[in-house]
């Protein structure tokens, strides 16, 4: 059997992570971001296959991927987060766990940013902790795939 796998999702505009706005969204690179998930998931032997997409049905298409080859998603929506149903009813149809993150704190911000389309099917939700949350969500995520395995058998 191959080794346990996490997708790492990271939607529109997040390819600009380091470049732009370093005071919402921090100086560190997207590739920062990737390197800071594969390092905590090493730690407890799962793989990292890492995606950022600016169009939505390429997230959609990740997302319906996951359910074959991955043992949960960590996702930050972008934008997408307070308008996709596409990528609400993508999350609902799989039976792995999504775990939400956003690098600010969204619910300090406009009042468009508090709604989110997918927390209501995501099993967790990471805000306002900076690229660290991205870490955060693994550690969560990985927590519950080996607790609920451990539940199962
Ligand atoms: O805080 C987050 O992680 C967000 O998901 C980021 C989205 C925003 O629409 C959400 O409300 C909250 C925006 C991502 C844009 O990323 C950029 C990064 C650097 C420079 C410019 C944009």
């Amino acid at each position: 059997m191959g080794k346990k796998r996490l997708f790492l999702i990271n939607g529109p505009n997040l390819n600009m992570l380091g470049k732009r706005e370093p005071d919402t969204y921090g100086k560190k690179s997207l590739d920062d971001v990737v390197t800071l998930v594969e390092q905590a998931a090493a730690d407890f032997g799962y793989e990292v296959t890492s995606f950022q997409s600016n169009h939505e049905g390429d997230l959609v298409d990740w997302i319906q991927r996951a359910e074959e080859e991955a043992e949960g998603i960590i996702i930050n929506p972008a934008a997408y987060t307070h308008t996709s149903i596409a990528l609400r009813d993508a999350i609902s149809a799989i039976s792995k766990p999504v775990v939400e993150i956003h690098i600010s704190n969204v619910h300090e911000r406009e009042s468009f940013r508090h709604i989110s389309m997918l927390a209501s099917v995501c099993s967790g939700q990471v805000v306002g902790f900076g690229i660290d949350g991205y870490r955060l969500a693994a550690l969560g995520m990985i927590q519950k795939i080996e607790s609920e395995g451990r539940n199962h058998s």
